[in-house]
């Protein structure tokens, strides 16, 4: 490529930096709790950044609509009379958070996204379609999608935003229970949603260019390189359990070692041995994040235990081996403690391999914004999860990394610099146009 196709005077993409870290510290403050960051799928907390953002959408000309499953779209038509059925390009991300959320997770990618549509929206021309101010320039229109639950904190089911937008959704997730017991279904009446509706979130590949995202890291790579870009060659994989571990509840005074049944013992060395089955792999990583003991006084012996397995990888067989491995070992250890245990999958997502066109013109923006002559620009495996590996189901996905100081993520000290996020709105506006351009 001869050189940038983005003619941004001036400041106008550290303008637009400083407005994303803005916004980012503005949406920090729609939360569940006061003192952290927390906002899960079909919360109040959503329903505020959906019309926030959707204020955003339309400043910028786009239209904005939440779809059947919560999810924001805001959509720039092409050129003349406004065709709603004209290919888009998707940019975006996701605005739900974990607990005691980072502020970029996700975020970053939705704001980077709108100011990527105010730096190539051209006015429209005088009596075009409805009046709005401004149209895409491209062979496509432009849209940011905002995605509504890429954690998949709430009912422990990840990317079902996305997976609606894909066509993914399975009606056995209608019976999924949050925390407090109340259903996927329930909570979909509750936000003002249709369950009978959510199919019409669906998109079809005819519809669609591809999708782009631009995303934390959320590991040490770029940080440990000292580069703040890097292109994404695929999305892990994912597999999510919750584990139960069934022993017998004894008195903590009276009940002798040999004779106890020790759940939280027998979830304890799970934990361990998972963490001791993965390290010895390449790129297969599994974690316990929750591990409770039942009945859970301090003078019982717990006799169960609950606990969650993430367990992802590069390639799926690889890490269902791993599971293999896990699932043989666990038998191993229970029956070591005269436990029994028992998994129940929550999600299941295939790796997805980021689209060859998409990580050349990702990887042409990163080059637009170097040096000339420059080191190509690094590449990554993602390990951390994506809306793009649903939206891979109905077209190709494109990710751009920014560097994440640390890789700290899915925690309050996650960071991105204005400079890394400056540079990333240009590589990604320029990858935009790469890509048209090459659609001629
Ligand atoms: O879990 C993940 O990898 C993503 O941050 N949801
Ligand atoms: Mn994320
Ligand atoms: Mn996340």
């Amino acid at each position: 490529m001869a050189g940038p196709l983005l003619v941004a005077e001036g400041d106008r993409v550290a303008v637009a930096a400083r407005r994303v870290m803005a916004r980012c510290d503005e949406l920090a403050r729609v939360s569940a709790t006061s003192d952290a960051i927390e906002r899960v799928y079909l919360s109040a907390e959503h329903a505020r950044v959906n019309r926030l953002a959707a204020e955003w959408m339309r400043e910028l000309g786009m239209t904005a609509r939440q779809d059947a499953a919560g999810n924001l779209v805001g959509r720039l038509d092409t050129a003349g009379a406004p065709d709603p059925d004209a290919p888009a390009l998707v940019l975006g991300s996701h605005l739900d958070t974990v607990p005691d959320a980072g502020r970029y997770d996700g975020i970053v990618g939705v704001l980077m996204a709108l100011e990527v549509v105010r730096l190539l929206r051209v006015p429209r021309a005088d009596g075009d379609g409805d009046g709005r101010g401004f149209v895409s320039p491209l062979p496509f229109a432009l849209e940011v999608i905002a995605f509504s639950d890429e954690e998949g904190t709430r009912f422990g089911k990840a990317l079902l935003g996305s997976s609606a937008v894909a066509g993914l959704w399975r009606d056995d997730w209608w019976t999924l229970t949050d925390a407090d017991g109340m259903t996927l279904r329930e909570a979909f009446v509750e936000f003002g949603l249709d369950p009978a509706r959510v199919g019409e979130a669906a998109r079809r590949p005819a519809e669609l260019v591809g999708y782009l995202e631009a995303h934390i890291e959320q590991g040490p790579e770029l940080d440990d390189r000292g580069e703040p870009l890097a292109v994404v060659s695929s999305i892990a994989s994912a597999r999510r359990f919750q584990l139960v571990v069934t022993g017998e509840a004894r008195h903590a005074g009276g009940t002798p070692y040999d004779r106890r049944r020790d759940a939280l013992l027998g979830a304890s060395e799970a934990a361990l041995a998972v963490e001791r089955i993965c390290r010895a792999e390449h790129h297969v990583i599994g974690t316990v994040g929750r591990l409770e003991a039942y009945p859970g006084a301090v003078n019982v012996v717990p006799g169960e235990a609950h606990l969650s397995l993430d367990l992802r990888g590069e390639l799926d067989e690889r890490r269902d081996a791993v599971w293999g491995s896990i699932e043989a070992e666990l038998d191993a250890i229970m029956g070591r403690r005269g436990l029994r245990w028992q998994a129940r999958e929550v999600h299941s997502a295939p790796a997805v391999f980021c689209a060859p066109l998409l990580q050349d013109v990702v990887r042409e923006g990163i080059v637009s914004t170097l040096p000339r002559g420059g080191d190509a620009p690094t590449t990554l495996f993602s390990p951390a999860g994506h809306d793009g590996m649903s939206i891979g189901a109905v077209t190709g996905v494109g990710m751009l990394f920014l560097r994440n100081p640390d890789g700290i993520s899915h925690h309050p000290g996650e960071s991105v610099s204005t400079a890394d996020v400056a540079l990333g709105v240009r590589a990604l506006a320029e990858s935009v146009l790469q890509l048209a351009s090459d659609r001629g």
